[in-house]
């Protein structure tokens, strides 16, 4: 029976979740530790950006299927959707799911459904029933009574794009990992409420390693192209056209070189595969380490534009750098671990004053990276009538189809090759 489902972590990921489910009819409990965001859902309002996700919270909160609070309530399947950080030592910091877990634990009856769908390293699913049997000993756990246990746990990735979510929810496959078949089976009764993707059963540690290939193979093919940018750069090949020949072999698909790695996935997740297996991840962790340095390379391209331009007679305090995009990635808002971001900030400091910004997701720039460094916010075309260097850190569609006219004691770094075919 799923009459009453409880997403735990009202985010990026629980929220889409639970007005799926509400779309469904099923009565949904969303619970946040936020009263804030409580608060905002409970007017049908939403709380983040994310497309046709203001309609589905209006819908399901107006229909009286999604109900917010910040105490868990008796449910028949419990959803747990918080964040999964790194520690400043790169160690996964599961303290968000050990809060979850508490929550629910009082409330937590035989028959219940619990499933969580936190990126985390493997083995995390069998802690939390672990944790969740030393908290309720009155009931029974699948790792100790197997298919026979009250409660049944599984482990549910999503793998769903920013921007898309709401769409990737329901047409994405789902990996579901089961604790026990009988667990799979709940778990995938669950999902089939709203995904029309595939939900493929496999075993727990392999859907939690599933969610961390995914993200780590991106990265690692990413750094690939960050690598091959650094290399051609020093023997002078342009790399947008060296790929776009690579890839035109039937097997070959090399992916873009950018600023670096920015969000809160492919920044993060790589570090759980390295932190459970430091010796054998050795291509897991130089590609984080490949990515991470990528920014560092694009200030040092800066410096020696900053060497041309001064030596074409600007007064080194005089030189203006234009930062084209702060944004983690193309056509989005969220400026969460971006490298772009982290560029602009590094140049501020040290330029007072002299570092422009044109960010067309951003009315203002939000003022905790406003004030700081004293970036000044502006359009392209401003930019490009005050600034000696242009750096295109973010490939945003208001930058991809016009490379603005540049006069000859300009300098363009462009790190994404945006401008590499405009017209
Ligand atoms: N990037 C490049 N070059 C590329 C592709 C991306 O430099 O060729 C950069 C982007 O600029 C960005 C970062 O990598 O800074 C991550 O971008 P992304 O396109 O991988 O998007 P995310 O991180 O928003 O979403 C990823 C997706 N994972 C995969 O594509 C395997 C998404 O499906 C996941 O659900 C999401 O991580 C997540 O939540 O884990």
């Amino acid at each position: 029976m799923l009459n009453k489902i409880s997403i735990v972590g009202l985010g990026y990921i629980g929220l889409p979740t639970a007005t799926l489910f509400a779309s469904r009819k099923r009565r949904v409990i969303g619970v946040d530790v936020s009263s804030r965001v409580v608060d905002t859902i409970n007017r049908g309002e939403i709380h983040i950006v994310e497309p046709e996700l203001d309609i589905l919270v209006q819908a399901a909160v107006g229909a009286g299927y999604l109900r917010a609070t910040t105490r868990a309530e008796p449910a028949d399947a419990f959803v747990i959707a918080v964040p999964t950080p790194l520690t400043d030592e790169r160690k996964p910091d599961l303290s968000y799911i050990d809060s979850a877990i508490m929550s629910i634990a009082p409330v937590l009856a035989k028959g219940n459904l619990v499933v969580l769908e936190s990126t985390s390293p493997v083995g995390t699913t069998e802690l939390l029933a672990k944790r969740l049997a030393e908290v309720r000993p009155d009931l029974s756990f699948p790792q100790q009574a197997g298919d026979a246990s009250d409660i049944r746990i599984a482990y549910c990735p999503e793998r769903v794009l920013p921007g898309r979510i709401v769409h990737e929810l329901v047409a994405n496959d789902r990996v579901i990992g089961g604790m026990t078949p009988r667990c799979s089976e709940a778990a995938v009764a669950l999902y089939r409420l709203f995904v029309q993707g595939n939900c493929i059963v496999t075993q727990v540690r392999t859907a939690e390693m599933c969610k961390l290939a995914e993200n780590s193979f991106r990265d690692v093919n990413i750094a690939f192209a960050n690598e091959l940018s650094m290399i051609c750069d020093k023997q002078g090949i342009n790399v947008w056209e060296l790929i776009g020949l690579a890839n035109r072999h039937p097997r070959v698909d090399i992916l873009e070189p950018g600023c670096g790695v920015g969000g809160h996935c492919l920044a993060v997740d790589p570090w759980f595969i390295v932190d459970r297996a430091p010796e054998e991840a050795k291509l897991i962790r130089t590609a984080r380490n490949v990515n991470d340095a990528k920014p560092n390379w694009i200030v040092q391209q800066v410096d020696q534009a900053i060497a041309e331009v001064s030596g074409s007679g600007v007064p080194v305090d005089e030189i203006c750098i234009a930062c084209l995009g702060i944004t983690y990635k193309a056509d989005i808002d969220d400026l969460r671990e971006s490298p772009a971001l982290q560029i602009a900030q590094t140049l501020a400091l040290r330029r007072q004053g002299k570092v422009l910004i044109v960010e067309p997701n951003f009315q203002t720039l939000p003022e905790e990276i406003d004030g700081a460094a004293q970036m000044t916010q502006m359009t392209l075309d401003e930019a490009v009538a005050q600034a000696h260097i242009l750096v295109l850190l973010v490939g945003h569609a208001e930058f991809r189809d016009v490379k603005p006219e540049l006069n000859s004691r300009q300098v363009l770094i462009d790190t994404r090759g945006v401008w590499k075919g405009a017209k």
